[in-house]
């Protein structure tokens, strides 16, 4: 059973309502989380307001926060095992795959230590005698962050770890379908150090247990990663109270080959881009744009190889990849993919559940390859988030500077060339937060996240994402006070 956590203590839900956790593999109950009410979310949201106001977190020097998020990525490390197994369970993704996200959280965790414990306060010249200016960095209060299911601890570590580096409290919800790291992670920062009522963690459904750390006016700042529909709604609810907002919002990332690249390492690549994790990625390189030239050798290769994928479940050693999360995302893809045909795409590779008879009760979608699109089309616009790939073909390199541009999203994209100028000209002139050349899908923590255009604003990692979470005031210290003699005193 997964409790909420609120002030330091394990709680049930006040309606005594609860959700049945799905394993995307085979459709088996993994788990039962507590549903929150609203007055449950309330009592976080108070618990972590109390926590701000009274302290001691929010007043901690950034060197002691900085010994606690060390001392929280090395408990990561010793319990990588059972928080992998966890995601593993929660998502459907292979445990290799938990355990290199496990790795990933505890280098989100060390980084945010290290930026924290280097930053100082900033001295103004102001060209004045007898003045001290300084900036000074402070928490940006009560934060509520709200997470996917795509990579659960991952994506709350990229909110949590400079949540509290910057000496914020926070109210956690992760998505309903994936909460079991979140939670866990809740006793490591207690373990680490975190004081009560500095971390809460709240469960259930977006509308109920998600809306009001949009809304409340204890909140602060709100975070958000998911889809564009959410992500507007979320806007909308934080700006009765004018409260600061970070979204991340997904992508339709532009995967770019030009018929000068290195065939082998492009092929592979864009299988990554788009397969990696069944297409469940914000930056998945779902729109294959591909030089006219080389067209049919470069995508039948890539529908062959897309063919010969293999699924399976955590356990199955010999599977690439897993299921799709729910089986109304699943609903979703299909419907997708059947609208991209009738749209005229080709499909060339997928476009069906698998066969086999160990797969029946998961939530498997075989890779999929949709040939003959164009930027028009439904398909190449919006975001399916499962294993699908379209492809499009262009000239010219203003033409498909033109055609990855071409979109609402802004997230990030891939240009594969061996001539490096022009590498750069395309990367120059693409309109999205990270641009791989010749690369897809390293990022780290030290470098920042986030989209352009509708894939949101504000950054996550890097110093930038930091600065989310914090304050710049201005201190402006006299040190030799007398009259200003803007106005004179004299009687008329
Ligand atoms: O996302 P939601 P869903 C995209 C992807 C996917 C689509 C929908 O295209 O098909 O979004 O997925 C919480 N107030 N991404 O429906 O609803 C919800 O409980 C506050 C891209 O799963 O956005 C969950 O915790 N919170 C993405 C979180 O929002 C609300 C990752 C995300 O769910 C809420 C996932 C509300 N009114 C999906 N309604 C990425 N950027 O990586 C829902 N939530």
């Amino acid at each position: 059973m997964i409790d909420l956590f609120i002030n330091g203590k394990r709680l049930k839900s006040s309606s005594g309502e609860t959700r049945n956790i799905i394993h995307p593999a085979d459709g088996s109950i993994v788990e039962v989380a507590q549903e929150a009410t609203n007055g449950d979310v309330e009592k976080a949201i108070k618990s972590a307001q109390l926590a701000f106001e009274t302290g001691p977190w929010s007043k901690t020097t950034n060197a002691h926060r900085s010994s606690v998020l060390k001392r929280i990525a090395e408990l990561l490390e010793r319990d990588k095992a059972s928080f992998a197994k966890a995601e593993s369970k929660d998502t459907g993704k292979r445990f290799i795959e938990a355990e290199y996200d496990m790795d990933d959280v505890i280098k989100v965790f060390k980084y945010f230590a290290e930026l924290i414990s280097q930053q100082t306060n900033r001295k103004v010249n102001v060209d004045r005698e007898n003045v001290e200016s300084t900036i000074h960095y402070e928490p940006v209060g009560v934060v509520g962050l709200i997470t996917p299911w795509n990579y659960p601890l991952l994506q709350a570590s990229w909110k949590i770890a400079p949540a509290l580096a910057a000496g914020c409290t926070f109210v956690i919800k992760p998505s309903e379908l994936t909460p079991s790291t979140t939670s866990l992670l809740m006793d490591t920062l207690t373990e680490a150090g975190v004081p009560d009522g500095v971390h809460n963690l709240v469960l259930g459904s977006g509308a109920v247990a998600g809306s009001p750390l949009s809304s409340h006016p204890d909140i602060d700042m709100v975070s958000f990663t998911g889809g564009l529909i959410t992500g507007k709604k979320i806007m909308a609810a934080a700006s009765e109270t004018v409260k600061k907002v970070a979204l991340e919002l997904g992508g339709k990332n532009p995967n770019i080959v030009f018929a000068d690249a290195d065939m082998d390492a492009a092929i592979d690549n864009a299988l990554t881009a788009v397969f990696l994790h069944s297409g469940q990625v914000c930056s998945a390189g779902a729109r294959l744009l591909v030089e006219k030239s080389i067209h049919d050798k470069f995508v039948n290769e890539v529908a062959r190889r897309a063919d010969l994928i293999r699924l399976g479940s955590p356990e199955d050693s010999f599977a690439e990849t897993g299921a799709l999360i729910s089986a109304a995302h699943r609903d979703k893809v299909e419907k997708y993919v059947a609208n991209a045909i009738s749209e005229g795409a080709k499909l060339i590779a997928g476009g069906k559940r698998p066969t086999e008879s160990h797969l029946q009760n998961g939530f498997y979608y075989r890779p999929t390859v949709l040939d003959n699109c164009n930027s028009k089309m439904q398909c190449v616009q919006d975001e399916s988030f499962g294993p699908v790939l379209t492809v499009e073909t262009f000239e010219t390199e203003a033409e498909v500077i033109a055609l990855a541009n071409d979109t609402i999203y802004g997230l990030a994209g891939a240009v594969w060339t061996k001539d490096i100028d022009k590498a750069q000209r395309v990367a120059n002139q693409l309109r999205h937060g990270t641009i791989w050349i010749n690369d897809y899908h390293p990022y780290v923590p030290q470098a920042e996240w986030g989209g352009f255009k509708q894939s949101g604003f504000g950054r996550e990692l890097g110093p930038m994402g930091l600065a989310e979470y914090q304050e710049a005031k201005h201190v402006w210290q006299n040190l030799k006070p007398g009259p200003s003699n803007w106005f004179d005193g004299k009687e008329q």
